[in-house]
């Protein structure tokens, strides 16, 4: 009988998901471009399954059904481009390769549109969840050739994490790169959730003065509320772990972080879109400020620095606390929603914005009982273009808004750096503020460089330069947006 489905890279998430695959009934054949690692897989964890070994791409062609469908797990870049241009030869029109690494979505545009010349289709699919993610149930974004999706939907569906209703955590996304875009912008929401219980962790130990026992306790505790998810979850376990001396494990965790270039992706994203996506450029700032080590250890003397201690009852502050991070949690998924939005208009996607909340409800990093909100939110109303504006969500902001100015003006007054809490309160007030200083600005284009400005008691579209210092000339710089 041949195969269901062919992978290709045996590394940590092809090998989870090619398990996942097989405990659900598909066959499943199995390449690597080191052979070696097919060998040690058959040998391991493959041992006393269906999975078949294939130790060339002729083989593992030859091994599969039609059409067939060759998923590739291997490192985002060229090394897809590479197995893309081998593999074509092999196949026949109407064959699929579908990439789920973490690609970055412009690539999956280009292979698409060259593969569909070629007669093959080709899906770009996000995966998320990591290794566990994939070995039980990923959350699995595809994007690409539509043609495609039926013939791929048993598996990916079959595979994938499943609500509390027994949804699949995987639907169609879109067409060409929207499920990178998708995936792209779900790791982006997880630099800034991770950065904001950061920053909740910051205040609580540096300004607050608690253990890690008792911080551990805290983010339990807040686990059982409207913060319910798997990043607070493993927090509280992370705040807990102790090492061989007794001792907290984090405390002895070097302070620079590392990122992989999803986080930045989605920040370019939105400066190219132009959507003030805050929150989460902020955290990719946070990152790169953190590798700056030694600049800062250096730098941490210049001013006599050190974090006084914030008075007053601990309870109470850490349930403003709580709140400051689940309205600024708020706030970061309506700007990666906002971006969402202005993308698939630009690229004529259609997204489902209720079906994507649904497809990170579960099996991936950001999974919370929260998604299950923002899905209901974009359900009852498809077009809601700020979060914030959903019935339940603004009832949250209204109720957080005091302790959340509270938190931000604390972490100020006592030196702990929030950008992303403070940033997103900061992002609120803008939003919802119908006039912005901006006329001063325009004013200050025109003045220096003749860009002209519109007025607030004339149409929009129609466009004003004043001469004024009474030097300059009456020539107006062409108007357009960037
Ligand atoms: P890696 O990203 O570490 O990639 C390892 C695979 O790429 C191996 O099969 C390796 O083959 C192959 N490969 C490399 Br590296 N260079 C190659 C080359 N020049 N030619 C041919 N093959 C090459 O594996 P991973 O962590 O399992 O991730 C796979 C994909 O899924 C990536 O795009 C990743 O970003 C994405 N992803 C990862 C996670 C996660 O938690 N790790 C989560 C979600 C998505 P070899 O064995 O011969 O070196």
């Amino acid at each position: 009988m041949k195969g269901d489905i062919g992978v290709i890279g045996l590394a940590v998430m092809g090998q989870n998901l090619i398990l996942n695959m097989n405990d659900h009934g598909f066959k499943v054949v199995a390449h690597n471009r080191t052979t070696a690692k097919v060998d040690d897989f058959l040998a391991g964890s493959a041992k006393n399954t269906h999975i078949v070994g294939a130790y060339s791409l002729e083989e593992l062609v030859e091994k599969l059904a039609s059409p067939r469908k060759i998923m590739l797990m291997v490192r985002a870049g060229s090394v897809v481009d590479s197995f893309i241009e081998q593999l074509a030869p092999l196949l026949d029109k109407g064959d699929i390769i579908i990439d789920g690494g973490n690609t970055n979505y412009p690539d999956t545009n280009r292979r698409v549109t060259d593969l569909r010349e070629k007669g093959i289709y080709f899906i770009g699919s996000g995966v998320s969840g990591g290794e566990e993610g994939a070995r039980f149930g990923p959350s699995i974004m595809p994007g690409g050739a539509p043609e495609a999706w039926e013939a791929v939907k048993p598996i990916f569906q079959a595979i994938a994490a499943k609500t509390d209703n027994n949804e699949p955590c995987c639907d169609w996304v879109g067409n060409n790169g929207a499920g990178h875009f998708v995936k792209m912008v779900h790791n982006g929401i997880e630099y800034g959730d991770m950065q904001l219980i950061s920053e909740a962790y910051h205040f609580m130990k540096d300004g607050l003065g608690l253990s890690y026992d008792e911080m551990q306790a805290t983010f339990s505790a807040w686990n059982n509320t409207e913060l319910n998810s798997y990043l607070v979850e493993i927090t509280a376990d992370i705040l807990g772990y102790k090492d061989e001396e007794g001792q907290p494990l984090v405390e002895n965790i070097l302070d620079t972080a590392g990122q992989k270039g999803t986080g930045k992706w989605t920040g370019i994203n939105a400066l190219d879109l132009g959507i003030p996506l805050t929150l989460i450029s902020e955290s990719v700032f946070s990152r790169c400020l953190s590798a700056l080590k030694d600049q800062r250890v250096e730098a941490s003397t210049l001013f006599n620095k050190s974090i006084s201690q914030i008075e007053g009852n601990k309870t109470e502050w850490l349930e403003a606390l709580r709140q400051a991070l689940l309205a600024s949690k708020i706030i970061s998924y309506a700007q990666g929603f906002m971006l969402m939005r202005e993308a698939s208009n630009e690229n004529n996607w259609d997204l489902n914005y209720g079906n994507v909340a649904l497809m990170w409800r579960g099996g991936c990093i950001i999974r919370s009982a929260f998604l299950g909100n923002i899905r209901d939110a974009f359900d009852n109303n498809p077009e809601l273009a700020f979060l914030g504006s959903d019935p339940y969500f603004k009832a949250i902001l209204e109720n957080c808004l005091s302790a959340w100015r509270k938190i931000a003006a604390k972490s100020i007054e006592h030196g702990i750096p929030m950008p992303c809490m403070t940033s997103a309160l900061t992002f609120l007030d803008g939003y919802t503020s119908a006039r912005l200083p901006a006329n001063l600005l325009q004013a200050q284009r025109d003045y220096f460089g003749a860009h002209t400005y519109e007025r607030v008691d004339s149409p929009r579209g129609k466009f004003f330069h004043t001469n004024w210092t009474g030097t300059g000339g009456d020539t107006a710089s062409t108007t357009y947006d960037v």
